[in-house]
């Protein structure tokens, strides 16, 4: 490990600072090299029930000449603990999540300008001096994979920006949003989604974990297993810039696990991290990439005296926070036998190990991303691989006395309680409308990334576009995503969980990939013809990507049926550097049944889709009943409940909500359990959930 600079010291010694001193870095303290990984701090709750997180900032930024190290960190601690920095927020479906954000970080020097920001005049959930826009001191939330309300106070990232005390803007936000009764039970993340300067706060660490309890009711193995929580983040290396030609050896980023360093620029023999693990013992391991920017292929591996390194089987439960579950929302009759994980920026996977028998060697490991990308293309010369991401030890397995264990083994049965109805029926839905959206870049030096839907012409996201997808709930949409540039991008999605039916054109089979994600990599184009993939935007003045033969793709089935998610928000690349240089775009979701179904009619006579029905929950929950009899959209009693539910969601999304004024958020007129931003279904209807289905 290099030193510690304590850039307050610089900026003294070297007069590049200006009036401005970064704080301390022990605002934001981190682990030593060697440490043994500990799962963060549970978040605590006050007497209101509410959570209190304290964003702070030390160091200056990786442009500042002061800070050579590029040693800059951010930091939300519970109730302003440093020693409980990046707590999980431990919640149950169905309740009300009350969190106040206080931003305590101050103005510094060094960071870059931020590529996009919001046009003067654009109107903000918060109001915010001119003079602020665009400093590295404001923050919001996004509370990623979380299927609740993208309104003001709730997952809202477009125009929630909570400017520093001090500073003349907000400084305290108070986030209320309600978690749907059928949240799905998993490892969902937060981390500040401010467009243009996200990527340097995740860097710097502001990122932290979310569960959601009761994997036991669908994954029963998991009960009374130890939980590890394991978060997995990337920083800067020091001065990259001394070294611009590094070797394909050498990664962009650093990396950590629950902030213990894996550095790649440390001395030789710096200790790794240190996991722990009973002989032979069973964990529940809960793993999130938190990166900003990096992807892990991730793999347990095991290695007797004089033999080489083996893949050990990876159990696992639940991808992007949702249990691996079948369209009728039955989880497997075992766990999913994996020996490798990969997970793009953004990715979580919940997966149970056993640990090493005494005496035997356990790391845990990443292996090289790039072999990972070529190896879904059966041209590996077709493309030029340009993600540096080398295999790397994460951490080493630490073997502790034997514990006792339960009689389970690898993948025994797992007989479960409980089904998981939020995305029931996605596949068997036949009203789908298809789209088309393709990644490309500007290849210039700073140049905007973009995410384009077919037919329309690549541009940058600015906070004031328009959407560039309206949908009418409730509905299912089939969404092509096509990768078109010489880099990988990861395509995210807020709100909402998709299914994936085909990759590159092979559909995926069910049974071997019965997962629902937020988050999909997708490599770079596969065939470039007679292009050259080093200057893949030649002659191609529109940036559309016309010199890539053969795009790498994915098909996508987008459940856009709840309620709960109506509003507007975001699709992006979760490469943190490319979504803020404008690789996102808005989709509005607008309840409106009818228009849906006058849609989905429309649909059907072009031959494009099937009919719609609405049928009681009772019905559609037992999918062997489903027959024409049941419930069709028109019927009285489903046409009054849905003129009710209408009513209320128009009133949580009348804009003017997102007032705020002296860092507290109005409460909308007639404010209720039933009524404020991102509630769920109104009580009075929960008895009657409606639910899609097809036939
Ligand atoms: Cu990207």
């Amino acid at each position: 490990m290099k030193p510690r600079h304590h850039i307050n010291l610089a900026c003294g010694t070297l007069l590049l600072c200006g009036a401005v001193q970064a704080a301390p870095l022990d605002v934001c303290p981190r682990y030593p090299a060697g440490s043994i990984v500990t799962s963060p701090p549970d978040a605590s709750q006050g007497a209101d029930g509410a959570f209190h997180l304290f964003a702070h900032n030390a160091g200056s930024g990786p442009e500042d000449p002061a800070n050579p190290n590029f040693d800059y960190r951010f930091c939300l601690l519970d109730n302003d603990d440093p020693a409980r920095e990046q707590p999980v927020l431990r919640l149950n479906a169905g309740q009300r999540v009350n969190l106040v954000l206080s931003n305590r970080m101050e103005s510094v020097p060094g960071f870059p300008a931020p590529h996009v920001m919001a046009a003067p005049g654009t109107k903000l959930c918060v109001p915010l001096p001119e003079t602020l826009k665009g400093d590295i001191s404001l923050t919001n939330l996004h509370y990623h994979g979380m299927n609740v309300s993208p309104m003001c106070a709730g997952d809202e990232t477009i125009n929630t920006i909570v400017a520093a005390q001090g500073s003349g803007g907000t400084a305290d936000f108070r986030y209320s949003f309600a978690i749907p009764s059928n949240e799905p039970p998993g490892l969902y993340w937060y981390h500040p989604h401010v467009h243009g300067i996200a990527q340097q706060q995740m860097l710097g660490g502001m990122t932290g974990v979310i569960t959601v309890a009761g994997m036991e009711k669908f994954y029963p193995a998991v009960a009374g297993l130890t939980e590890k929580i394991l978060v997995l983040r990337d920083s800067d290396k020091p001065n990259p810039a001394d070294n611009p030609n590094a070797s394909e050896d050498e990664p962009w980023k650093n990396v950590s696990v629950n902030f213990v360093p894996v550095n790649w620029d440390a001395t030789p023999g710096t200790p790794l991290p240190r996991i722990q693990a009973g002989a032979g013992e069973r964990q529940f391991w809960r793993v999130a990439n938190a990166a900003a920017d990096t992807a892990f292929v991730l793999k347990l591996q095991f290695r007797n005296a004089g033999q080489d390194w083996q893949d050990q089987p990876l159990e696992l439960v639940a991808r992007d926070a949702v249990p691996v579950t079948d369209d009728n929302g039955i989880p497997q009759g075992r766990q999913l036998l994996q020996n490798r994980i990969v997970l793009p920026p953004a990715a979580r996977a919940e997966f149970i190990i056993t640990g090493p028998p005494a005496g035997t060697e356990a790391r845990l490991y990443s292996d090289d991303y790039n072999d990972y990308l070529l190896s879904t293309n059966p041209n590996p010369n077709a493309f030029d691989a340009t993600d540096r991401q080398p295999a790397r030890v994460l951490a080493q397995i630490e073997t502790t006395a034997a514990r006792p264990q339960a009689a389970s083994m690898a993948s025994s049965p797992s007989a479960h309680t409980e089904r998981l109805d939020r995305f029931a029926g996605l596949m068997v839905l036949s009203s789908v409308r298809a789209r088309s959206f393709f990644f490309t870049k500007d290849p210039a030096e700073d140049g905007n990334f973009f995410i384009t839907q077919e037919g329309n012409k690549p541009h940058a996201f600015a906070m004031e576009s328009p959407p560039e997808v309206v949908v009418n709930m409730p509905a299912v949409e089939e969404w092509t995503v096509q990768n078109r540039d010489n880099e990988s991008h990861v395509f995210h999605i807020h709100q909402v969980h998709f299914r994936v039916l085909e990759v590159n054109g092979a559909p995926v089979d069910p049974s071997k990939d019965a997962t629902l994600l937020d988050t999909i990599v997708l490599p770079p184009c596969r065939d470039w013809g007679n292009a050259d993939p080093e200057d893949p935007y030649a002659n191609d003045p529109d940036l559309t990507g016309t010199n890539c033969k053969q795009p790498a793709s994915v098909k996508l089935r987008m459940d856009f049926r709840s309620p709960d998610v109506a509003g507007t928000f975001v699709y992006h690349c979760h490469i943190l550097e490319h979504e803020d240089k404008g690789m996102m775009a808005k989709i509005a979701l607008v309840w409106n049944p009818q228009q849906a179904a006058r849609e989905a009619r429309v649909l059907k006579n072009q031959g494009e889709a099937g009919p719609i029905r609405l049928v009681r929950e009772s019905e559609a929950r037992d999918r062997a009943a489903h027959r024409p009899a049941l419930l069709e959209v028109g019927n009285a009693l489903g046409n009054s409940l849905l003129a009710a539910l209408k009513g209320e969601r128009e009133e949580v999304q009348r804009p003017e909500i997102c007032s705020a004024s002296r860092g507290e958020i109005k409460a909308p007129r007639g404010d209720s359990a039933s009524t404020r931003p991102g509630a769920s279904m109104p009580g009075r209807l929960e008895a009657m959930v409606m639910r899609w289905a097809a036939f």
